[in-house]
């Protein structure tokens, strides 16, 4: 039973909270389930979003080891694009936008969705050959994407340093108008509270420590630290984490757990009027709406499941904003945090069935994940309530790292790896 309405409505008129705040929905599990999905991200709790408003399957638990949104979907930089190469991407990435471009209404929450544009910058003839390539794919798939000369890119980007003797010149920029960022947070609460009226239950820290299945090898359920809970299928979506799990159903994965950072300098007042992307020095920048400048890092070297992060690594990051926007070389940053992605050999997603009945899988997002939060949850709640994958989501299957094949977008994932 999901408990806020009346008596958090009560405690909030007591305690003074405010309309505006998330009301908090956190339930106590039940011993069965038609559907339990692993992962209180914006993935999973969107799911159950779909799950219960497009498929009218309600009888669902969104259960979380922590608090809901407190994974990569409250950590990320909200980098939201669609510029990636294959057609399967395009297709994966655009169904997503086009939901961004709707999410507010559709979950009467503000989700704070700008499409400011994000740019990406060519350092050297490899970058431009490669975003060119990238351009021309992109159109094909209707998706678009703009060539820009560094001084097109500086009139789009007033702080960007186009100087010809900087260490890595500007020789151009992609540009996709259409791109842009959300609040983090708000997807998460916003998933949350209209999966939760529609009868959803979300369970907050609770630990799944395995996926049982029954003697005929289906899915059974999942053990957690409150003990078991019986579902007739189990969707596992727990970035960072979901290789070990799926482990103990006897499903292995080929994913590797990486360390990603990001910081936020002290406000300043608006500067930044976009998003831009530097893959070659390692640093990508927006300016939230409370005035922080948001940086991201590159992955960190070596696999780790801390949410940290190591301190080289970021001053590499901080070093590189220096060089491509000379004038925030005196601002000051507030703080530091990473989260833990789970890369695949092709950079891609596996979003499916798996060989067990029942059980479902949504991991391999990397350091992409949020841009397509709706598109993902969308297709993945498709896939559970059908027991068969979306057409979107079809090629994103584990049997590809068996027949080869691949989805390579280790250029468009952008972030180094
Ligand atoms: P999460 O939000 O991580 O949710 C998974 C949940 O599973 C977590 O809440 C976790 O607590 C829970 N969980 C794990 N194990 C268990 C268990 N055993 N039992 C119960 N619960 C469990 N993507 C972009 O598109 N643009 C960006 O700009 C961008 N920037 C990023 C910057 C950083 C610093 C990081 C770390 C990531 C970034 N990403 C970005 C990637 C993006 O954040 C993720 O791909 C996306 O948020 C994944 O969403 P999710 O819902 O799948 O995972
Ligand atoms: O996927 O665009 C992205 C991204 C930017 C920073 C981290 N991921």
């Amino acid at each position: 039973m999901t408990r806020f309405s009346a008596l958090s409505l009560l405690k909030n008129a007591m305690t003074g909270h405010k309309d505006w705040e998330p009301q908090w929905p956190d339930s106590e599990p039940k011993q069965e389930y038609d559907v339990v999905i692993v992962g209180a991200g914006g993935h999973g709790l969107g799911a159950a979003y779909y799950l219960a408003k497009e498929h009218g399957i309600t009888n669902v638990a969104v259960i979380d080891k922590g608090w809901l949104g407190g994974g990569n979907t409250g950590r990320n930089t909200t980098i939201i694009r669609s510029n990636y190469l294959y057609d399967e991407s395009a297709r994966m990435y655009d169904h997503a936008l086009d939901l961004w471009e709707g999410l507010s209404q559709e979950l009467n929450y503000n989700v704070m969705f700008s499409q400011r544009g994000v740019m990406m910058l060519a350092h050297n003839v490899h970058d431009v050959q490669s975003f060119h390539r990238h351009l021309h794919s992109n159109r094909l798939n209707g998706v678009d994407n703009q060539w820009l000369t560094p001084e097109e890119a500086k009139a789009y980007c007033p702080p960007l340093n186009i100087s010809k003797s900087a260490r890595y010149p500007v020789m151009g920029a992609a540009l996709q108008r259409r791109a842009g960022t959300a609040r983090h947070d708000a997807v998460a609460w916003g998933y949350a509270r209209a999966a939760a009226a529609r009868g959803v239950d979300i369970v907050q820290n609770c630990p799944v420590t395995a996926i049982r299945r029954d003697s005929n090898g289906a899915v059974e359920g999942v053990e957690t630290a409150r003990g078991f809970i019986r579902a007739k299928k189990v969707a596992v979506s727990a970035a960072g984490h979901t290789s070990v799990l799926m482990d103990t159903a006897g499903v292995r994965l080929p994913l590797e757990s990486y360390p990603l950072q990001a910081l936020v300098s002290e406000p300043v007042k608006p500067i930044f009027p976009c998003v831009v992307m530097s893959n070659t020095v390692h640093a990508y920048v927006s300016q939230s709406d409370k005035g922080e400048l948001v940086v991201g890092a590159g992955t960190d070297q070596y696999t780790s499941y801390s949410q940290r992060g190591g301190l080289p690594h970021i001053q590499h990051t901080v070093a590189a904003v220096c060089e491509v926007f000379p004038i925030f070389t005196r601002m000051r940053m507030l703080r530091k945090w990473g989260g833990i992605v789970d890369v695949t050999p092709d950079r891609s997603p596996i979003l499916n069935k798996t060989p067990v009945q029942g059980l479902y899988v949504n991991c391999g997002w990397g350091t992409g994940g949020f841009k397509a939060t709706p598109g993902a949850a969308n297709v993945l709640a498709w896939t559970v309530a059908r027991d068969e994958p979306h057409p979107i989501n079809a090629p994103f299957h584990l049997d590809r790292f068996r027949t080869g094949r691949l989805i390579d977008e280790a250029a468009a994932a952008a972030v180094a790896h």
